[in-house]
């Protein structure tokens, strides 16, 4: 179980051999690899434990949209082994057990980053904490997750209001009790569309503010049988080498259609859409081969969804306003269990403000439309500064004192999503211009820990002390993350893949689609003795 050193602001100011940036999941395994290699190692975690999104995100009802015996590591097979999974799709506590159990020493936690400066002379980096004791180290390592950084909206009023406000990134940890209260949640992503069926169970009253109808998949939760689990675990490095082949890194319970949904008659399409939607999760998305290139094509199954709102939804005009009109999938698609039924609950009612903003938050509640929602609490499930928040807000500096605000001021350039050119010995994990967020988390996690920290232990042997990404590496990079993009329905939407629900973020694609070649690519590169990058 966790035997992670207790937080602590009296460690000695001390050199590193290399310092990483958050005891989520990312973080955890390059401590393990890093440790491995036997390097002088210090984790730094904002938060009171490991976990990282499941340490924070701990609002009713959270719970992973990857199924249980994929999302989990693999590097460590009696791991894998004795970990036992209770439901199909984990829910928050069953994860963050899971983190805690296999954590390790050398983490300071309730510490803040704040700055990290490379120097020239020495080639070691500064980190300085909210703790004070700065340290150096030759490599510094981002773990700071994808969907980290909160996005609370300047909404004018808010101190006024006399109730509480939660925002479902950063849940009290001893939960909320919103027995008797009149309730608002703002949003209606995957966060909201888990929170707001059992907010609504244990409220008085709930109301949803919706600025976007979302597409919303049945998850079809249910307990794992131990003899599927057990199935699995007879073969799980096969399992999981299989599941890498598949563009998000993780295999879905009905394989991919390869067939056009232009190219079946209307009762084929449906009877394909509808046994999907009963086996649930994202198999939905591989009903036709197109959903994702044609936006005809995508526009069928949207249509099955919208039949489905009308169906599930009692009250004809809750349904419309339920009904998304965007493209399916270019938000990421939610899965849920119960939502579009709580809309026929006496006690909840949905707010439309896609076409009238809320004007603002007053003591008793959230005015709109000319009228005012009285609420004991305001629920903001409103999302994140995705991929690059968390790396932004710290003071990071390259060679020249290159700022990162600076270098990433027309948006995110990266070579790989693993190294910046100006910012040697700097690693990302899951950085923009990787796969990341389009994939299974953790196998994207684990196979950049284990880039790096072989990349790390290929320097030590060949005499290198710095690597660092070139300029045209990082150039044509971007160009093909964008090509790629491109070519699918994915830029066709305000998500935050593009960096449009943060006003004034640069709107770039930045997640990378495509696990397997993207692999192919990283390790291509470095059996080329790291092409792209430069070595000293
Ligand atoms: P998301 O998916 O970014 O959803 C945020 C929701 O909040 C979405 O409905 C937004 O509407 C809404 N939103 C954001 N800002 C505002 C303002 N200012 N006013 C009203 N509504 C607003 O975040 P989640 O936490 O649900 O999920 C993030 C990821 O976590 C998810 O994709 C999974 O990967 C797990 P919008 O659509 O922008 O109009």
């Amino acid at each position: 179980m966790a035997d992670h050193a207790a937080a602590t602001s009296t460690l000695p100011s001390s050199n590193f051999d290399a310092v990483i940036v958050g005891a989520g999941f990312a973080g955890l395994y390059m401590l393990h690899r890093s440790r491995g290699l036997g390097l002088k190692v210090r984790v730094f975690e904002v938060g009171a434990g490991v976990g990282g999104t499941w340490y924070w995100n701990r609002y009713p009802g959270a719970r992973c949209d990857v199924e249980s015996m994929q999302y989990s590591y693999q590097f460590d097979e009696a791991l894998q082994q004795e970990w036992e999974w209770s439901e199909r799709y984990s829910g928050q506590p069953e994860i963050l057990s899971y983190a805690n159990h296999v954590a390790r020493e050398d983490i300071q936690f309730e510490t803040r980053v704040e700055s990290v400066h490379f120097d020239e002379e020495t080639e070691r980096w500064s980190i300085c904490t909210d703790r004070g004791n700065p340290v150096s180290a030759q490599f510094v390592i981002m773990a700071t997750g994808c969907l980290s950084s909160t996005n609370m909206p300047d909404i004018p009023g808010m101190d006024l209001f006399a109730g509480d406000i939660h925002h479902t990134g950063q849940w009290p940890h001893g939960g909320v009790n919103f027995d008797g209260k009149r309730v608002g949640v703002i949003g209606t992503g995957s966060s909201g569309i888990q929170a707001i069926p059992l907010i609504a169970e244990q409220s008085e009253h709930l109301t949803v503010f919706q600025r976007t109808a979302q597409y919303a998949i049945p998850a079809a939760n249910r307990p794992l049988g131990a003899d599927e689990q057990a199935d699995v675990k007879a073969k799980y490095p096969e399992f999981r080498a299989e599941n890498s082949l598949y563009p998000n890194a993780f295999s879905l319970r009905m394989p991919l259609n390869e067939t056009s949904a232009l190219d079946v008659d209307d009762d084929e399409r449906h009877r394909e859409y509808e046994a999907r939607w009963r086996e649930g999760g994202f198999t939905f998305s591989w009903s036709f081969g197109d959903l994702g290139l044609d936006l005809d094509a995508n526009a069928t199954a949207g249509e099955f969804v919208r039949g489905k709102i009308r169906e599930l939804v009692r009250d004809p005009d809750t349904a419309e306003k339920l009904c998304p009109d965007t493209v399916l999938g270019c938000k990421r698609l939610c899965l849920d269990t119960g939502y579009f039924e709580t809309f026929n609950r006496p006690n909840v009612d949905l707010v439309d403000i896609s076409k009238q903003e809320i004007d603002r938050i007053t003591t008793n509640g959230i005015e709109t439309g000319g009228r005012e929602y009285k609420l004991d609490a305001i629920v903001f499930a409103t999302g994140f500064d995705a991929m690059t928040g968390t790396l932004l807000a710290m003071d990071i500096r390259g060679r020249d004192g290159l700022t990162l605000q600076e270098k990433w001021s027309a948006g995110p350039g990266t070579y790989l999503g693993l190294g910046i050119p100006g910012f040697p010995n700097l690693f990302t994990i899951s950085g923009p211009g990787s796969p990341s967020v389009l994939t299974n988390m953790i196998v994207s996690i684990e196979q950049h820990v284990d880039w790096i920290a072989d990349c790390i232990s290929a320097m030590s042997k060949r005499g290198h002390r710095t690597i660092e990404a070139t300029l045209d590496a990082e150039e044509n990079w971007v160009e093909h993350v964008n090509a790629v993009a491109n070519e699918t329905v994915y830029p066709a939407c305000n998500s935050w893949y593009l960096g449009a629900n943060i006003p004034g973020k640069t709107r770039v694609f930045m997640p990378l689609l495509g696990f397997p070649p993207y692999v192919e690519k990283c390790d291509e590169v470095a059996a080329n003795g790291y092409e792209g990058f430069t070595l000293t």
